[in-house]
């Protein structure tokens, strides 16, 4: 069968794609993830008509100007593109794709894992236990708070702040949220809609984040302010939504109880003052980090690419 083009890759290409990569590209693909210099290197000593990139790697205009001419298209192994400026790549010819769907379910796996973290106070009783658990707590030491019952607000009611409030409602959790449309019916099942984020927030004893990043500060001091007392905040999204000195002023005061973060202002050297705290459950940005999500994530950037350069329009075109 005929290559289909050529393709760097700014990571390696996992054992289970290799494979299909090499029947369908002639590809250059690194031993380890590249920063964004390395990948324009390499793109320039090979020509390439596809780029493989992932989320670590800002593709900003200036990136973007120095790819050379035969790039048609980039694909990113992430739902999120806010680290590509797709209008500068669309200006210059380049087709950019993203992996929604297919990370959907873990991601919201992981939002519940940061949920139930937070709210039971799992780093304490890890540290607990990786000291060899040498004193039982006493009966009310230690204690969490339910996460049954509570009322949870979402901001974002796309595909994963849905999958969220599907898990949620397993927990008996009211559902509440704010999103720029209001849903169908259908798609809403019973979640009650707020047009205002100002009015949801002071209803929201847990507060989700599932929108989209690249849009600004959503979380100010004054918004965790207008959440009930002891809420709890997950952020599984993007840390760039987040006031993160706001956060940190808001759980030293009680005023948010406790915190579940994927996601931080800067990734991987975040603000460890965060992880000090003892009423946050902290995890680095593994939203989507399961052997058979991040497979199909791979594969589906992969297919995006394959579809633009067999002339296609893949379904997975990300819009500037
Ligand atoms: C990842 C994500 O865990 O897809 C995204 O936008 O933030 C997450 O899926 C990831 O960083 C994949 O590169």
């Amino acid at each position: 069968m005929a290559k289909l083009g050529r393709l760097v890759a700014s990571l390696p290409i996992p054992d289970v794609l290799r494979e299909r990569v090499v029947a369908q590209f002639d590809c250059f693909a690194p031993e380890r993830h590249l920063r964004t210099d390395d990948l324009i290197a390499l793109a320039k000593q090979h020509d390439p008509d596809a780029l493989l990139i992932s989320l670590g790697m800002p593709m900003r205009a200036e990136h973007v100007a120095l790819l050379p001419a035969s790039v048609r298209v980039m694909a990113t192994t992430s739902v999120g593109y806010d680290h590509i400026d797709v209008a500068a790549a669309n200006a210059q010819g380049i087709t950019v794709c993203n992996t929604p769907d297919v990370l959907t379910d873990a991601t919201a796996d992981t939002h519940m894992l940061l949920l139930l973290g937070a709210a039971r106070q799992a780093k304490t009783h890890i540290h607990n236990m990786d000291g060899g658990w040498k004193v039982r707590n006493g009966f009310f030491q230690g204690l969490g708070v339910d996460v049954s019952g509570k009322t949870m607000g979402i901001v974002g009611m796309g595909r994963i702040g849905r999958a969220v409030a599907q898990r949620a409602r397993g927990f008996d959790m009211p559902i509440l949220y704010h999103n720029r449309t209001r849903l169908s019916a259908d798609l809403e099942s019973g979640a009650r809609y707020f047009a205002s984020l100002e009015e949801m927030l002071p209803h929201c004893q847990v507060l989700s984040l599932n929108l989209p990043g690249g849009q600004g500060v959503l979380m100010t001091a004054e918004r965790f302010a207008k959440l009930p007392r002891g809420a709890i905040f997950v952020n599984s999204a993007r840390g760039s939504l987040v006031d993160e000195e706001a956060l940190i002023a808001a759980l030293k005061s009680g005023q948010v109880g406790s915190a579940g973060l994927d996601v931080f202002q800067k990734e991987p050297n975040f603000d460890t003052r965060l992880n000090e705290l003892e009423n946050t459950f902290l995890l680095p940005h593994i939203g989507s980090a399961t052997i058979e999500t991040r497979a199909a994530m791979a594969g589906l950037a992969l297919d995006g690419i394959a579809a633009v350069l067999s002339g296609q329009t893949p379904a997975n075109v990300v819009k500037a």
